[in-house]
């Protein structure tokens, strides 16, 4: 894209998130083998007036941009914790959403401080957002920052690391102590079960990741075959179309009411 034409989509995007033309889509995360939610993820979406609802595909390019990245990822954290704070008030049982924060944004000053801030201010504990970093070049660098790590967990703001196996994610990011969740590429799932390498890259990386107790979510089960595969190791998370697809509204995520599944201290504005 030329740069101008980018400037503009740039601008129409901050426009746009500004005039509430942005929703957020949740697509759970559940238990292989009981099929229980555990948590889900934030989608985002654009509900364009003049081409309807567009998925990330269109829009993405404009998050090398920080004004869009900032904007776009407080919009997300203010959006998912105002949703659980309308859910939580309503009696219902909650659950942690993980939202997508590019790691220049995690990196950017007071990041902690205003996570802390709008939960607390929508009266939900900060623990119930999850971080989930893109596997971009300068997530190792939020992985190594001391004090920033140290302000989340102390939260109890959990850290993922999103899309492992492809681009830029590599095995020396999980000898930082400080992950907790390790989302694996849908693009390792394709061939499984029916391509015996392919079963032979995720069955060992699988295996790495209980080795170092690190929860996990496989992306992209869109089958029983692979659902059933993959129950062989009965702690594994999986998000994908075979649980469910991204749905707009926390009431429309299947298995939401059967919530929860761990108990977080609940805590009031
Ligand atoms: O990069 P990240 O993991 O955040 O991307 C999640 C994206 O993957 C979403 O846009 C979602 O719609 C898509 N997605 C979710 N489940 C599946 C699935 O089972 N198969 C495929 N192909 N895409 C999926
Ligand atoms: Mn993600």
């Amino acid at each position: 894209m030329k740069t101008i034409e980018k400037d503009q989509l740039c601008q129409r995007v901050r426009r746009g998130l500004r005039a509430g033309e942005f929703a957020l889509a949740f697509q759970g995360v559940y238990n292989v083998k009981t099929g229980a939610l555990s948590s889900a993820e934030a989608l985002i979406r654009w509900l364009h007036p003049e081409y309807g609802t567009l998925l990330p595909d269109a829009f993405i390019c404009t998050i090398e941009d920080p004004a869009v990245a900032r904007d776009m990822t407080y919009f997300v954290i203010k959006s998912v914790s105002r949703q659980l704070g309308q859910w939580q008030h309503e009696g219902r049982p909650v659950f942690p959403i993980a939202v997508n924060v590019p790691p220049s944004v995690a990196m950017s000053e007071h990041f902690t401080q205003h996570v802390e801030r709008i939960a607390r201010s929508n009266g939900i504990t900060p623990g119930l957002l999850q971080i989930e970093l893109s596997e971009a070049e300068d997530a190792t660098r939020v992985l190594a920052s001391k004090g920033l790590m140290a302000g989340l967990r102390e939260l109890g703001v959990q850290i993922a690391i999103d899309d492992f196996g492809t681009g830029y994610s590599s095995l020396a990011m999980l000898s930082a102590m400080n992950i907790d969740i390790v989302k694996l590429a849908k693009e390792l799932l394709v061939e499984v079960p029916v391509c015996p390498r392919a079963c032979a890259v995720v069955s060992a990386t699988l295996n790495l990741l209980q080795t170092l107790r690190l929860t996990v979510v496989v992306e992209g089960v869109e089958t029983e075959s692979q659902a059933k595969w993959l129950a062989q190791w009965p702690h594994v998370l999986t998000q994908g179309f075979y649980f469910g697809r991204p749905t707009f509204g926390l009431a429309n995520l299947p298995g939401c009411k059967r919530a929860p599944v761990r108990h977080l201290e609940l805590v009031s504005a």
